[in-house]
């Protein structure tokens, strides 16, 4: 059966990344009617391995709109974390010192899976391989267009608004006159060479560990499947990485007395350059910016994902506002609402990202200094606690999202 391509929504979402998939079913939820265009085909949105970290109000938002049943039946729910300093690992227990908030840790791909499966379970438009090329009408009050191409054909999509949830590469964020918007940027002397292994993690908890040949973290997405990285220059092939070469290393990096890392089948690899980036504002008339198509921190805080669908909570509630009743306040208050979330995660995944990387340009005093903050971070009480409440992420209704609330 081929289904009739959509003419004419209220959202028109690019992307069917996790911020376009859970905008979708927010809005859904809220009677709003939404068709997700996606570029690429399923297999590769579904197949794509990255992020892991879930903080607890991510997973709270899941289980309000019933999209957790997997993530609680294969999610790994982590009290806490190590960080590890020169071969010395310290524990810090979020949980304890958080009130009893945790993190739960199930693949991204997983999550994407599950929503895909939702959003086609429940009859809702979602067209892979349809590229969007370029967007017009985006004044406020205009009448906004997405152009895109789908099997072969040029093809418009009329909306009230557009939701530009594709990612740091998309078209949606390219589409904004340089004058109306304001970026920020920092690229880092290295990237993150990461590993999927068929091996049960040789942790119960994630390990985050500073060496002096440089960062490594071990993580996991199931009981027999780990998820490993190692900070590598940027620029590095990953044809030099041999699987040798890169157990050998991560035993090097995260070596500490009486503790083994077991080896299995590496199953994927792919090399990651670090980055942070910022957009403001992350709207521009009826076009809305939301997750890495406006914002990127570095993996090492796991906030990216978490970020996304921040945004795309107060997007949604903004927008069941003003259909309902005209009420544009919520709107108005996305991009500040959204930026001062995402510039507290900023300064804490650069934080964690000089704190546990080997900066190759660093003279020996950068180090002692760095060693010192090592040494202050799992040795005081308000630093780990500061550590703690940040990597499992404010409340989503907390104070910081004061701006959007009405
Ligand atoms: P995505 O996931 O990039 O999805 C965007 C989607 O848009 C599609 N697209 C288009 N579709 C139609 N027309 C166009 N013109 C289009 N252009 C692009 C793309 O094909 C894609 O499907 O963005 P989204 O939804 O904003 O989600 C963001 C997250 O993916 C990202 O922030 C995280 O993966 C970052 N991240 C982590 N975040 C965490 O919260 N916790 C972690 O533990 C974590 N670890 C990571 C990470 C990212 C990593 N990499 C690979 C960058 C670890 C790594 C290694
Ligand atoms: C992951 O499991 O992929 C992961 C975990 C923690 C991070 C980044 C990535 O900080």
């Amino acid at each position: 059966m081929v289904a009739k391509t959509p003419t004419r929504t209220q959202v028109g979402i690019i992307g069917a990344g996790p911020a376009g998939l859970v905008l979708g079913e927010l809005l859904a939820d809220a009677g709003i009617d939404n068709v997700i265009l996606e570029s690429r085909d399923r297999q590769y949105v579904e197949s794509r391995v990255r992020a892991g970290v879930l903080e607890q109000a991510t997973v709270e938002l899941l289980d309000k709109h019933g999209l957790s049943a997997n993530v609680h039946a294969h999610g790994l729910v982590h009290d806490g974390v190590y960080l590890q300093f020169h071969g010395e690992r310290h524990h810090i227990d979020m949980r304890r010192l958080t009130g009893g908030r945790t993190i739960t840790v199930y693949g991204q791909q997983e999550l994407v899976r599950d929503l895909i499966a939702h959003r086609l379970q429940t009859g809702k438009e979602l067209l892979f391989e349809a590229e969007a090329v370029s967007l017009s009408g985006m004044q406020w009050g205009g009448d906004p267009v997405i152009k895109f191409r789908h099997g072969g054909v040029e093809r418009r999509l009329a909306c009230r608004v557009i939701a530009g949830c594709d990612g740091f590469h998309g078209v949606s964020r390219r589409s904004i006159p340089a004058q109306d918007i304001t970026t920020f940027s920092r690229e880092f002397p290295y990237a993150w060479l990461g590993i999927l292994a068929e091996v049960a993690p040789s942790s119960n908890e994630l390990v985050y560990s500073f060496h002096e040949s440089g960062f490594a973290l071990l993580s996991m997405r199931s009981p027999s499947v780990s998820r490993l990285y190692l900070q590598v220059p940027p620029g590095e092939e990953i044809a030099d990485w041999p699987d040798e070469r890169i157990w050998s290393e991560l035993e090097v990096r995260l070596a500490t007395p009486g503790w083994n890392l077991e080896r299995g089948p590496v199953i994927e690899k792919s090399i990651t350059p670090m980055r942070s980036f910022v957009a403001e504002p992350l709207r521009h008339g009826s076009l809305f910016l939301a997750g890495d198509s406006g914002h990127i921190v570095p993996p090492t805080g796991a906030k990216g994902l978490n970020l996304a669908i921040a945004d795309v909570k107060v997007l949604a509630e903004a927008l069941a506002a003003w259909f309902s009743s005209g009420d544009e306040s919520g709107l108005d208050a996305y991009s500040p609402t959204c930026l001062k979330r995402i510039w507290n995660a900023q300064n804490f995944s650069t934080t964690m990202t000089s704190l546990m990387h080997l900066d190759p340009a660093a003279d020996p005093f950068s180090l002692r200094i760095q060693r010192a903050l090592q040494r202050f971070t799992v040795e005081n009480l308000n630093a780990m606690s500061a550590l703690a409440d940040n990597y499992v992420g404010p409340p989503f209704d907390s104070p910081l999202q004061e701006g959007g609330k009405r």
